[in-house]
């Protein structure tokens, strides 16, 4: 192990010819945004990847969020409230709140951290318009029972699907499930476009509304129709997505490796309770959780993660505080009604994950971690 730090992640990038060569003709068309060239070709490419008909880049994947729910039209037929997970990143509620909906909060499976659908329905008022599920660290949602319910009572379904780009169930890219999906393609995410994100849907109507909300909402040169916002993808971030694309299949891979070598040092660790892989699904090793039983493995998550920090190791408590324990957020919300989101988040560490961490990195990760037991 190197005395450098260890980071939780580390973007991963093409090639520096590569990227000049891909970048090359953008200075001779003078042509740097608004949908442009390279915008148009990793559209393309993304629907062939992801198998879907449908994808809208956008700037980020939050951005991409809200013009989502804003082109969906949700709440505007008074209905507003949106039930969703409070164990994610605050951009999912944020973006909630932020198109003026309220977010109800459901608790989540304790082997998945994902939305439990049977606490679904006790939530649903007739204010629901809506259930925004997040696949957290790639894990995949119980979409089969989401949409039954979602069915049932006429709701949307709009998967927060940042961390999840390349997971397959069943041989269905997971894009496929629900009215929509968003990807962020953000430096930190498997895939990522530096900055930038996508919705991908089903209703092929969304395609000019999505294009209509990410810029500024104008219909015409002499017309706005909606209040939109700038939320489009330049073109030397459509052209690093066009680049990483092209070795996505071996960042996953070498992931996966990486995900395996975790799994060797700590599959024994009393008290750790380790990623397990979704049955039918085909990963993509975008996080490595783990959950730390402080009785039985005898320190607690945060012991672990000072001693960690103490090496130079940047592990993280991803999703520690939950969303409603967020300052804009407490006391506004249905507080402490999550009892295992509120256990996942005292006890879950994620550690450092990337293409290319060193076996010897990761072995060296995991003693510091044994020693704390
Ligand atoms: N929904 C969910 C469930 C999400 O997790 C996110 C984003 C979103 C929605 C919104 O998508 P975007 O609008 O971001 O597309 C990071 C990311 O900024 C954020 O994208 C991500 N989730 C979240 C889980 O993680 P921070 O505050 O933890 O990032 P930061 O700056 O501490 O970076 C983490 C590590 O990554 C660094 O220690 C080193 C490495 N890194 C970072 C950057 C910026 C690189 O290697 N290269 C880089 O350029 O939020």
């Amino acid at each position: 192990m190197t005395d450098q730090q260890i980071l939780i992640t580390r973007s991963s990038m093409p090639l520096y010819e590569e990227y000049c060569a891909e970048i090359r003709d953008l200075w001779d068309s003078h042509w740097l945004t608004n949908c442009g060239v390279k915008h148009r070709h990793l559209e393309k490419e993304l629907q062939e990847y992801l198998g879907v008909r449908n994808v809208s880049l956008f700037v980020n994947g939050h951005a991409a969020l809200e013009c989502a729910f804003q082109a969906m039209g949700l709440g505007d037929d008074g209905r507003t409230e949106v039930i969703t997970t409070p164990f994610t990143f605050a951009s999912t509620t944020n973006a909630i709140v932020r198109c003026g909906l309220t977010p109800v909060f459901c608790d989540i499976k304790s082997d998945d951290f994902t939305i439990d659908p049977e606490k679904i329905k006790p939530l649903i008022t007739d204010k629901t318009c809506a259930i925004v599920p997040v696949h957290v660290y790639g894990n995949v949602c119980d979409v089969e029972a989401i949409q039954g319910i979602a069915d049932e009572y006429g709701l949307k379904v709009i998967y927060d699907a940042a961390h999840a780009f390349g997971v397959r169930v069943n041989d269905v890219g997971v894009a496929r499930f629900g009215d929509a999906s968003m990807f962020s393609f953000h430096a930190t995410k498997v895939f990522n476009t530096i900055e930038g994100g996508a919705v991908c849907y089903t209703d092929d109507g969304l395609h000019e509304k999505l294009s209509q909300w990410r810029n500024f909402g104008i219909s015409g040169p002499e017309d706005v129709e909606y209040i939109g916002c700038n939320a489009k993808m330049n073109e030397f971030c459509a052209a690093m997505g066009i680049c990483n694309l092209r070795h996505v299949d071996e960042e996953l891979s070498k992931r996966e490796t990486v995900f395996l070598r975790y799994l060797e040092n700590l599959s024994d660790a009393k008290g750790i309770t380790l990623p397990s892989l979704q049955k039918g699904t085909k990963p993509n090793y975008a996080y490595f959780p783990i959950v730390i039983n402080p009785d039985a493995f005898g320190a607690t998550r945060d012991d672990v993660f000072a001693a960690l920090g103490k090496c130079n190791i940047g592990a993280r408590k991803y999703f520690y505080p939950l969303i409603n324990d967020f300052e804009c957020y407490r006391q506004r919300f249905n507080e402490g009604s999550t009892p295992v989101a509120r256990q996942a988040a005292a006890r879950v560490l994620t550690l450092p994950m990337y293409a290319d961490l060193a076996f010897d990195d990761v072995d060296a990760i995991c003693s510091i971690i044994l020693k704390k037991s």
